[in-house]
């Protein structure tokens, strides 16, 4: 058996060497761990595959195509790799015994903070967007049955051409974006149009990769959520709207059992009607963070 190249001491010295790990204590120790690490598997790979310059060129030039596209948030849930952080999590969670709530499930890369903010009821749209007119309501409650009162239902979703404000500039600012306090009894209550699902844009650096991998880049309808309430654990969540064509095949992974949202449509009524509760659970000394930090847009 031959070594393999990666065991020769040149290889290992280039590896100790440009993840600092012989710098002595300069530098982040847990930094320099993990890109040993990261290195190392990378070599391996290139080396396993006998990966050929011109294609480790192709590669390295996709990456900064896909920073200059502010693709980088798009191709992570792509790659699953948001909807694996939700699942570490989520195991951490029953771990620690939080095992009752509503499930959470990815952000994704279009959220833009402080949209404005009402009482109870808001409406979505800014009245011209063309789409079936959706009234969603439901009720904020802590996993003992208790509604919150003054819960923040902060919610987003793209219009029927799957674009979303602030990203998509024929939209005014946040439109499709509203953050309701619920009442006195846990409630909230909204209208807006009823979206459409979402595709990567198809020429961009993301699509181009699943392209590759045989892969459609398409999510189903759905509704993004990030509830709070005072000392309950921060919820971020979606509904996937039912009876859509990508519910179970969504390029981001993030549909759920327990986030499926029924639409209900009166039958002298044009309107569709969503009904669907929140539980949090309460924030306990001792649990996995709930909060994620995250660099967002704000539109001005
Ligand atoms: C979206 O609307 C979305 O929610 C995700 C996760 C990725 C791309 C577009
Ligand atoms: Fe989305």
């Amino acid at each position: 058996m031959t070594e393999s190249l990666i065991e020769t001491p040149a290889v290992q010295d280039l590896l100790t060497r440009s993840s600092g790990l012989e710098r002595g204590e300069e530098g982040d120790g847990r930094l320099k761990q993990i890109v040993h690490r990261l290195l190392t598997d990378l070599y391996r790979t290139i080396d396993d595959f006998d990966i050929q310059p011109d294609e480790f060129w192709a590669a390295a030039q996709h990456l900064t195509a896909l920073g200059q596209a502010n693709e980088v948030g798009l191709l992570i849930p792509g790659l699953g790799l948001e909807a694996f952080l939700d699942i570490r999590t989520d195991t951490a969670e029953r771990k620690a015994g939080v095992k009752a709530g509503t499930p959470r499930t990815i952000e994704g890369p279009l959220y833009v903070a402080g949209a404005p903010l009402s009482d109870g009821f808001a409406r979505l749209d800014d009245g011209g967007e063309e789409g079936k007119v959706l009234i969603m309501n439901g009720q904020v409650r802590s996993t003992d049955g208790r509604p919150l009162a003054g819960a923040l239902v902060d919610v987003w979703h793209a219009n029927t051409r799957g674009g979303y404000s602030f990203f998509d500039p024929s939209q005014k600012p946040y439109n499709l974006r509203r953050r309701i306090r619920t009442d006195a009894e846990g409630r909230y209550r909204f209208q807006s149009i009823l979206p459409s699902g979402y595709g990567c844009p198809p020429d961009g650096p993301t699509q181009q990769l699943l392209g590759r991998l045989g892969r459609h880049g398409r999510r189903p309808a759905h509704i993004h959520f990030f509830i709070s309430a005072p000392d309950h654990r921060r919820l971020t969540t979606q509904i996937n709207i039912d009876g859509d064509e990508y519910l179970h095949d969504d390029f981001a992974f993030a549909t759920r059992d327990g986030l499926i949202a029924k639409v209900a449509s009166a039958a002298d009524s044009s309107e569709a009607l969503i009904t669907f509760d929140f539980v949090l659970h309460p924030e306990t000394p001792g649990l996995p963070k709930a909060e994620v930090q995250r660099t967002h847009a704000a539109a001005s």
